[in-house]
């Protein structure tokens, strides 16, 4: 059985806790239920992650790429939060890797501020996924599942 690695990026541990017009009432625990679910269903062991941390991605990357090679890994999904528009870091790991990846976001980045057009994330992604809310999570699952 190959894994699904769902990479979650800064402040995504405080859903739940306020904007709930933007990002609903789920908390992360509940995402995790939902992509549990989701992986059960389509024949995947779940890998799923917080980070505040930049480099803690970039470092979850690299260990994604290997396990992807060893044949072990299906790919990764990231929610790389508000460094989906800064970081030039997790664009080379991802690109530097070789690793699949689907960009989600929970929000429609395209229908809010103009800083949130721009990703850093989109170039090197194979799929990207925005406003569906946290449902998003298990379309991005069942999408990993049909690349396999
Ligand atoms: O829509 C998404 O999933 C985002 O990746 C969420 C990021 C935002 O910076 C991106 O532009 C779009 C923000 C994640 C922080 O989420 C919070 C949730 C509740 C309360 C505070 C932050």
């Amino acid at each position: 059985m190959k894994t699904a690695l769902i990479l979650n990026g800064p402040n995504l541990n405080l859903l739940g806790t306020r904007e709930p017009t933007v990002y609903g009432t789920h908390t992360l625990d509940d995402v995790k239920a939902l992509c549990d679910a989701a992986c059960a269903s389509h024949g995947f062991a779940l890998d799923f992650r917080q980070s505040n941390h930049e480099g803690e991605l970039v470092e979850w990357l690299h260990e994604a790429g290997r396990l992807q090679a060893a044949g072990q890994l299906a790919g990764v999904i990231l929610n790389a939060g508000a460094y989906t528009h800064t970081s030039v870091a997790l664009h080379d790991a991802i690109k530097g890797t070789g690793v699949t990846l689907i960009e989600l976001h929970i929000s429609n980045v395209h229908a809010r501020e103009p800083f949130r057009h721009h990703s850093f994330i989109s170039p090197a992604a194979k799929a990207v996924m925005a406003g569906f809310g946290v449902q998003g999570y298990a379309l991005a699952v069942a999408g990993l599942a049909g690349l396999k």
